[in-house]
C-alpha cells in the first residue's frame, strides 16, 4: 500500500517514522528550545540525517490544559518553518493544525499533508482539507484541550473510537475527500485515563477495521509516565516499547520525538518479520 505524498511516495508496508517539531514557545516536551531558526534548522537536519520519512509541524499546543493559540501567530510560527524545511529537503511535511486558514498556508509554502487533532470538526476545516486535496489524519479526542482530562468516561473506549471514525470518515467522504487519504489515530492521552490509552494500545489491531492506515502517537506521553515513574524526559525507553507494541500490531506511522532511537527499534521489528525467516 503506497501513500501519494506531493513530495513522495510513501510505503506504508513498513512502519513509517514522523518526526515531531514542535514550533510552539511551552511544549511541553522540548521547553521551546527549538524555537530560534538556528535551533530549529538543528533539529531538522537531526531529524533528517536519521532517515525520518514525515515531519510534523506544529504551532499550536495540544497540551492537555494548554491555552488556544491565536491564527496570526500560529501562521507566524509555521509557515517560515516549513519555507525552512522545503529550501533543504524534499522529505514529506505535515502540518499539525485544527485551523482551516493554517492549513490552507501551510500547504501553500509546501507541506503535505494534515494532522488535525480535532479531526476537521472546526468550522470550515473539512471544506478546505477536502479543496486542498491531501491526505489527513483525523484524530480522536473526547472534550477539549483544556478539559478532557479531568474526568475521561467510556463504556467501551474503542468501539466509542472506532464509532466516531465512522461518523468523521462519513462527513470527509461526503466533503469530497477520498478514502485512501485517510490515517485514524485513536489519540493517546486525548480525554483518556492511563487504562483507556493501555487498552487501545493492547488492541489497537481492532482500529485497521475501517481500511485506513494508523497514525499512532505515544512518544513520552503520560501514560509511559505512569507505568514507569519517570518524568517526561526519561521516557525514551518506554517510548520506544510502546512504538514496538504498536508496529507489531501493524500500525504505519510512528510520531515521535526520538527519531533515530524508534528507527532502529523499528528496524529490529522489520528484521523480526521477514518472510524468509
Ligand atoms: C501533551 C500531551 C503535550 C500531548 C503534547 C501532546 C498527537 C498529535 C499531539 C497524537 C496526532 C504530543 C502531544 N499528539 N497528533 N499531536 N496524534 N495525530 O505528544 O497522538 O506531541 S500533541
Amino acid at each position: 500500500m503506497d501513500l501519494n505524498l506531493r513530495h513522495k511516495i510513501l510505503n506504508l508496508d513498513c512502519p513509517q517514522v514522523m518526526g515531531i517539531l514542535n514550533v510552539t514557545p511551552d511544549s511541553f516536551s522540548d521547553g521551546g528550545c527549538f524555537v530560534t531558526p538556528d535551533a530549529l534548522q538543528l533539529q531538522i537536519e537531526k531529524m533528517l540525517q536519521a532517515g525520518v520519512a514525515i515531519i510534523d509541524v506544529g504551532g499550536e499546543s495540544t497540551r492537555p490544559g494548554a491555552q488556544q493559540v491565536g491564527l496570526a501567530e500560529e501562521l507566524e510560527r509555521v509557515v517560515p518553518c516549513i519555507e525552512l524545511i522545503r529550501r533543504i529537503s524534499d522529505v514529506p511535511i505535515s502540518i499539525d493544525t485544527s485551523k482551516p486558514e493554517v492549513m490552507r498556508a501551510a500547504i501553500a509554502a509546501g507541506a503535505d499533508m494534515i494532522n488535525d487533532v480535532n479531526a476537521l470538526r472546526a468550522e470550515g476545516a473539512l471544506k478546505a482539507a477536502a479543496e486542498l486535496g491531501v491526505p489527513v489524519c483525523l484524530m480522536h479526542m473526547q472534550g477539549e484541550p483544556k478539559t478532557m482530562q479531568q474526568q475521561p468516561e467510556y463504556t467501551d473506549v474503542i468501539q466509542q473510537v472506532l464509532g466516531f471514525f465512522v461518523e468523521r470518515i462519513a462527513a470527509c467522504e461526503a466533503a469530497g475527500l477520498a478514502r485512501e487519504n485517510i490515517f485514524l489515530d485513536p489519540g493517546f492521552g486525548f480525554g483518556k485515563t492511563v487504562e483507556h490509552n493501555f487498552q487501545m494500545l493492547k488492541k489497537l489491531e481492532l482500529f485497521h477495521s475501517l481500511g485506513c492506515p494508523l497514525l499512532v502517537g505515544i512518544s513520552r506521553k503520560s501514560m509511559l509516565g505512569a507505568v514507569t515513574g519517570k518524568p517526561v524526559e526519561q521516557r525514551l525507553a518506554g517510548s520506544l516499547a510502546a512504538v514496538v507494541v504498536a508496529a507489531l500490531q501493524g500500525a504505519q506511522v510512528l510520531r515521535v520525538h526520538d527519531v533515530a532511537e524508534t528507527i532502529d527499534a523499528l528496524r529490529v521489528v522489520q528484521a523480526t518479520q521477514m518472510e524468509e525467516r
